[in-house]
């Protein structure tokens, strides 16, 4: 990776009902995310934050069970468009959450540069639910299938075209909350999960190396999505969902030091930080840690 990286924060936290999220991209650069991408020597450019739009009422269910949905549209759609102008300028685009819900308009601006986008999904949950299967009804839980083509039309057409990624393309790593809709939608579409049994039995180490070939197979560019949730709660408490039983702080390290040195990422996205449920900043200094090792910060 030798490119100018493009940050652009998304304020974001409708997709879900705990407040707070909407600070996690400022919590991030005041970590020092900019500083810690520039010592490394990336030629770096925050181009600040999506405006997020307030609806009236917030967390009101429609009719398909889907919260504050028109306000969420919107915001990936400015999204999407932003990242569209990020690629065309040939930069890398790192994302700031916000809530898990803006992954939709991530990959809506990103996987239109690729014949076959590949995604590492990094996460305590599958985020595979639809209107019909969501027990929340949060939209944060969805954009897994929503970039699948699977839900509501208004979330799988933003961006204008659909679906953005294909099943075989994407793996999962770190999973432990799966909801039976997403367990059914996995087993039908094929979708490679490396739960944590699977990084108990194997170690980060193997299940990366599987997971990097998984993705890399036929792909012409990987998106990494990394939930601060899949962390353990240990590590990374400021976050809404926290699910115990995670990979720890190093075993995340590894991984991301594993894709910086095969250079396979081509995007990234970093969300679901909560100052307002964190330790002294912790989440979001271990989100700093983790771009810096992403980016292919050395120890010596
Ligand atoms: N699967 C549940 C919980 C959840 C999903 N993503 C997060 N939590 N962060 C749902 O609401 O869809
Ligand atoms: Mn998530
Ligand atoms: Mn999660």
């Amino acid at each position: 990776m030798n490119k100018k990286i493009s940050i652009i924060g998304v304020p974001m936290d409708l997709g879900q009902t705990r407040r707070g999220v909407d600070m996690g991209p400022s919590v991030i650069r005041y970590a020092g995310v900019v500083e810690r991408l520039k010592n490394i020597g990336y030629e770096v450019e925050d181009r600040g934050d999506i405006e997020i739009g307030r609806p009236s009422e917030l967390d009101v269910k429609n009719e398909d069970n889907l919260k504050d949905l028109d306000v969420v549209v919107k915001a990936n759609q400015d999204l999407a468009d932003g990242l569209t102008d990020v690629m065309n300028e040939g930069n890398f685009p790192l994302v700031l959450g916000g809530d898990h819900s803006i992954a939709i308009g991530t990959l809506a601006g990103v996987a239109d540069k690729y014949e076959n986008l590949g995604v590492i999904w990094y996460d305590a949950h599958g985020d595979l639910n639809t209107g019909e299967t969501s027990p929340s009804g949060n939209i944060h839980g969805m954009p897994l299938s929503v970039s699948l083509g699977i839900g509501h039309p208004s979330l799988t057409e933003i961006g204008g075209y659909a679906p953005k990624i294909k099943p075989e393309n994407i793996v999962i790593v770190g999973a432990r909350s799966l909801d039976e809709g997403e367990r059914k939608l996995i087993k039908e579409k094929g979708i490679k999960v490396y739960t944590m049994h699977e990084i108990d039995r194997m170690g980060m180490s193997q299940v990366m190396e599987e997971a990097i070939e998984h993705v890399s197979k036929n792909t012409d560019g990987v998106h990494l999505s990394l939930d601060l949730d899949a962390l353990d709660p240990h590590d990374a408490p400021g976050v809404g969902t926290p699910v115990i039983g995670g990979p720890s702080y190093r075993e995340t390290h590894l991984a991301m030091e594993m894709l910086a040195e095969k250079g396979i990422i081509t995007s990234a996205e970093f969300v679901e930080v909560n100052p307002i449920l964190d330790t002294k900043n912790q989440t979001a200094i271990a989100a700093v840690g983790l771009v810096g090792s992403l980016f292919g910060e050395k120890l010596l």
